[in-house]
């Protein structure tokens, strides 16, 4: 990371305050650079919370366990009874933020992706060809949806890193590709020079990915290069938050060692893009926890964050006046409070 030059990095912008929260400059910048990088968006305190709670659920920085933490993600992903995980999730100005880069309302999106990602600065590369901890660049498309990103301004989702730590103490910054314009060599359509695509294989470690392509595809190889040249770092500290796309250039890069690195990463679709998958099982087979923290949360949620979960929204064709009684025969012993969607029917 020290090897970095000066003016590789960027900086976070701070949000300018108030409703909705991105400014026109942060958000054009998502739009016609591929993403962009703030600060101040979610509370202090909820970036506080959220981090010793996940610290405290996986393995500490240097352990033998960490050693063996190589590669994608984790098991902690939503709905989670970790304090602070959901708050996070569908934190009201996050949503709010979304919605402005996908120029649509909050209740027209729906989320798809929400996992808190410890990374390990490791003394080996234990996970060979999978190994997280130099990432080939990489669009994250392919895992995530059943077709190609839609040409550029139309875009349907956004993904997210909600950083919960410092680089200074980690390292391990995210390489960005910006998008200079719609000229751009690198983002001239299909985006599939990427392994995992087509008949190319899945190889998540740099050195073994660019190896590979060398041996099948040296063109595609050769073109690579200039990816990795073109990459700037994201300078994040705890709370920042990097909004990107499906079809942003980006990997991770290596971190210190014996350090942990945090991060929480959430993606949003539009509500219509059918054909982007969910990670995670169905948030309802949670249902059953014994702490009952889900079923507390969709009692108690607003319109808006239990519309992003897919709840119907008053006026749904799923309202009448039987299933408004049966929803508060389930969910009304948690406080969930049916008037909205009595009122939206009209009696
Ligand atoms: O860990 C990072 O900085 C980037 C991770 C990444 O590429 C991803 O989440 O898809
Ligand atoms: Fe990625």
């Amino acid at each position: 990371m020290d090897a970095i030059a000066k003016d590789r990095w960027f900086e976070a912008s701070a949000v300018p305050g108030g409703t909705p929260p991105l400014s026109d400059e942060q958000v054009t910048h998502w739009r016609e650079r591929g993403h962009t990088f703030v600060a101040a968006l979610l509370p202090a305190r909820l970036i506080e919370t959220l981090t010793t709670s996940v610290t405290d659920a996986v393995p500490a920085a240097g352990s033998d366990a960490a050693e063996r933490v190589t590669s994608f993600g984790s098991k902690l992903q939503f709905p989670s009874n970790l304090a602070g995980f959901n708050e996070l999730t569908l934190h009201p100005a996050l949503l709010e933020a979304i919605a402005q880069l996908l120029d649509t309302a909050v209740t027209d999106l729906r989320l798809t992706q929400s996992t808190a990602w410890p990374k390990y600065g490791r003394r080996t590369r234990a996970g060979g060809r999978q190994d997280n901890q130099d990432q080939r660049i990489h669009v994250d498309y392919p895992n995530h949806t059943l077709v190609h990103p839609p040409e550029w301004h139309r875009p349907e989702a956004v993904e997210v890193i909600v950083y919960l730590g410092d680089v200074e103490h980690t390292g391990g910054p995210t390489a960005v590709v910006p998008r200079a314009g719609p000229d751009d060599p690198h983002y001239q359509w299909p985006i599939v020079n990427t392994p995992g695509v087509g008949d190319l294989l899945y190889v998540n470690d740099r050195q073994s990915a660019e190896a590979y392509l060398a041996e099948e595809r040296p063109g595609i190889a050769d073109w690579r290069q200039s990816l990795y040249d073109a990459e700037r770092y994201v300078r994040f500290h705890a709370g920042d938050v990097l909004l990107y796309r499906h079809d942003t250039w980006h990997r991770g890069t290596p971190m210190k060692e014996g350090t942990l690195r945090l991060a929480h990463n959430l993606t949003y679709r539009r509500a219509d893009a059918e054909w982007i998958s969910t990670l995670h099982p169905g948030w309802a087979w949670s249902a059953y926890r014994p702490d009952r923290f889900f079923e507390r949360l969709i009692a108690t949620a607003s319109l808006e964050q239990r519309a992003v979960l897919g709840f119907p929204q008053p006026g749904s064709r799923y309202w009448t006046r039987a299933t408004i009684a049966a929803i508060e025969a389930r969910h009304g012993p948690m406080g969930m409070d049916l008037t909205p969607y009595r009122d939206a029917l009209g009696n």
